[in-house]
Parts: structure tokens; C-alpha cells; sequence
């Protein structure tokens, strides 16, 4: 806390420091059957991607087995693990996506 000036009841100043949150990046991995729109689908609606963005990241992770579908603090990171599992279940897609400290 910043302590005033004040002569008669001198408080010792300390410092504050925000803690700043680790981050996490959410990942999605390449398989063999999950149709690239529907990935193109994911990334729009879970992780806000315009479709040129989200078409960009789709092609990456089907060229290289993985990619970032964005960074987000611990419990925002795993909301959206659980909500793209989910969803390729619905889907009977086996798209996987998991999340890793950046
Ligand atoms: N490899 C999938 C296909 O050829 C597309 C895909 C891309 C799947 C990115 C998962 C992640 N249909």
C-alpha cells in the first residue's frame, strides 16, 4: 500500500506487485477424419478466428499434426478443451485438443 507522507504517524511504505496470471496455450491435433470445415467451424466459434484466420490455422495443423488455437489463462484454457472435446463427440469427429504452459 502507498503510505502518505504524513510526519506524526510515519507507515512504512510496501509494494504491491501484481501477480500476473501463466497463460496456456489450447492446441488442436491433426487425425485423419475430421472434416477440415468442421475444425474451420471450431475455430470460429470457440476461439473467435475470422474464417481466413481459422482456415490458416486448420491447414497448419493438417500439415503438421498441431497448432494454436489461441493463449488464455488456466480455467479459460480448459473451458474450451472440455467445450471442443465435447463438441467433436456431438459430432462423432475425433478431433482432440489439449493445452499446454506457454
Ligand atoms: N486431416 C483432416 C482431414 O484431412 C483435417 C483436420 C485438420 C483434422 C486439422 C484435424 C485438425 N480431413
Amino acid at each position: 500500500d502507498q503510505g502518505t507522507g504524513d510526519r506524526s504517524a510515519v507507515i512504512t511504505q510496501t509494494k504491491t506487485r501484481t501477480q500476473r496470471p501463466s497463460m496456456y496455450r489450447v492446441l488442436i491435433l491433426n487425425d485423419d477424419y475430421t472434416p477440415m470445415e468442421f475444425v474451420v467451424y471450431v475455430l470460429e466459434q470457440y476461439f473467435h478466428k475470422s474464417r481466413e484466420e481459422a482456415t490458416r490455422i486448420m491447414l497448419h495443423v493438417h500439415q503438421t499434426g498441431v497448432g494454436v488455437c489461441g493463449v488464455y489463462t488456466y480455467e479459460v484454457a480448459e473451458t474450451k478443451v472440455a467445450q471442443v472435446i465435447d463438441t467433436a463427440r456431438r459430432h462423432q469427429h475425433p478431433l482432440q485438443c489439449t493445452m499446454e504452459k506457454d
